[in-house]
């Protein structure tokens, strides 16, 4: 989920705590929940953050700490500390509001004398495993507790009123810096990164996508269980058949679709690291929705990697696009599968065959892929084309190219190295742009993710709509030939 802070508005950020410095998001109510704890566990210990409030009268403002949050229960101590304004009902209208710097008598008691030492303390902010960001002496308390969403905004149940207290105002009140209104679409918190941006991340997404939340994920997931093939191709599942070279993710794109629907993560294809290929079996695979009860009505064919110094026989990839090969076939490069196996199965239907391929490709390595491996998959591509099957790129390993992505998937559509290599996917392997589908599959996760589902179920979806399209066209062919769906 991109950030809402704009460049002008973060270039306004670098003056103000003067020295050149970038912002990297660590908490985001609209995305990770309103709740105090969560703050405290993406944000306590990370040095100095910048605190950003978004209320529904349209105004922006928020606080810098030099300093990290705690949940000690004190106030934090940090002269560099200050408030802002940022927007005002709509408007630009920047402003910072320094921290006062209270003198407080310290009275040291030594065996012959009494002394008194000024001291200079700030009450910056207060660290509390209860509360959200608090400035100040109780300048601005955002929220306790944890707060739902009411229909667009979170209504914070905290307060601006002591505004003023521990910062100076320039004149200013908490009305004309706040409106007195904490309601609040959203409310972020940076990082504060010494140095310049990284070209990684460009103000503008590459590809529009703005939805990350959860009922996002929900929707997405109520879809694909809804899910059923065109209803005249008398299909019971799509068969999307995932392709591509060793170690690229196919297995374990299988295991990230199936543990969102397991509700928790499962590795029931054999996936690993290994020089050869850890799948040697053409499997089938179903998915279970575990609440349901329910199986979904797609298949994800699993099959061998493509492999250097391993020949692919193409006449056994055609008998699998065909659909002339069973499930759990084991591969033997030495003997490939052929018309007289046992096993072949004879005059498939719509059913058996492939409906849409998805090649899957490991972004870290588009640019050591080898020729041999690329001239397999051009010459599977032809096979494909011949028989209308629509194509896709699933480009895994996301996380692996990009430190922000690897940090929080939500920037993908923001990661220039992202985009690099989904360009150079899509000319490697002539299709659109739009049909490179970047993801991040699980793998040493141990708890589902928001963001990695979302992206998955997108992938997905978008290969379910190209098997669909595959039925209808067979559909329109065979009727344009007065043939009946079984032959
Ligand atoms: N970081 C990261 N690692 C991944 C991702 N997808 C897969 N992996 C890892 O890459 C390795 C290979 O993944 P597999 O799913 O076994 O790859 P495969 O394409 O099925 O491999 P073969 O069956 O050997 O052809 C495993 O160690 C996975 O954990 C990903 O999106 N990110
Ligand atoms: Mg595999």
């Amino acid at each position: 989920m991109p950030d809402l802070l704009n460049k002008a508005y973060k270039d306004q950020l670098v003056t103000w705590i003067g020295k050149s410095c970038h912002f990297r998001l660590l908490y985001k109510i609209s995305r990770d929940g309103c709740s105090a704890q969560t703050f405290h566990q993406k944000c306590d210990g990370q040095g100095p953050t910048v605190t950003v409030l978004y209320n529904t009268s349209k105004t922006i403002f928020g606080g810098y700490l030099s300093q990290s949050w705690n949940s000690n229960g004190g106030y934090i101590n940090d002269n560099r500390a200050f408030v802002f304004r940022m927007q005002y009902n709509g408007s630009s209208s920047p402003k910072k509001f320094p921290i006062i710097q209270a003198e407080l008598d310290r009275t040291n008691k030594s065996r012959h004398k009494i002394s008194v030492k000024k001291e200079r303390k700030c009450y910056a902010g207060f660290g509390s495993i209860d509360c959200g960001p608090s400035f100040g002496n109780g300048d601005i308390k955002t929220f306790s507790g944890q707060i739902k969403r009411t229909r667009n905004y979170f209504d914070l149940n905290g307060s601006v009123s002591c505004l003023g207290d521990s910062y100076t105002l320039h004149g200013e009140n908490s009305n004309s810096i706040t409106n007195d209104n904490l309601q609040v679409s959203d409310l972020e918190v940076y990082r504060v990164v010494d140095g310049d941006a990284p070209q990684s991340i460009l103000e503008k997404p590459w590809r529009e996508y703005t939805d990350w939340t959860e009922e996002k994920m929900k929707e997405m997931k109520e879809n694909l269980l809804a899910y059923k093939p065109v209803a005249e191709a008398n299909v019971q599942a799509a068969n999307i058949l995932l392709l591509g070279p060793i170690g690229s993710g196919k297995s374990s794109f299988f295991n990230s679709i199936n543990s969102i629907f397991s509700k928790r993560i499962t590795s029931k294809a054999c996936s690993g690291s290994f020089e050869h290929c850890v799948t040697t079996m053409y499997r089938q695979y179903k998915i279970k929705d575990r609440s349901s009860r329910k199986y979904l009505n797609f298949r994800l064919c699993d099959s061998r990697g493509f492999e250097e110094g391993f020949a692919m026989d193409t006449q056994e990839m055609s008998f699998i696009l065909d659909g002339n090969i069973p499930d759990r076939y084991q591969f033997n490069p030495m003997v490939p599968f052929t018309s007289d196996n046992p096993k072949f199965i004879n005059n498939p239907n719509l059913n058996n065959k492939i409906h849409c391929v998805a090649f899957v490709i490991d972004s870290s390595s588009v640019e050591v892929m080898s020729d041999s491996v690329l001239e397999k998959m051009k010459d599977l591509q032809v096979r494909m084309n011949q028989r209308g099957i629509p194509q896709i790129v699933l480009l895994a390993k996301i996380d692996k190219i990009c430190l922000d992505v690897n940090d929080d998937v939500t920037s993908t559509f923001t990661s220039s190295a992202v985009c690099e290599a989904l360009e150079k996917v899509a000319d490697i392997m002539g299709l659109p742009r739009a049909h490179v589908l970047p993801v991040k599959n699980y793998e040493s996760e141990t708890k589902l993710k928001t963001g990695v589902n979302i992206l998955l179920m997108e992938a997905l979806e978008r290969c379910l709509d190209f098997a669909d399209d595959f039925m209808d066209d067979q559909l329109y062919t065979w009727a344009s030939e007065g043939k009946d769906i079984e032959s």
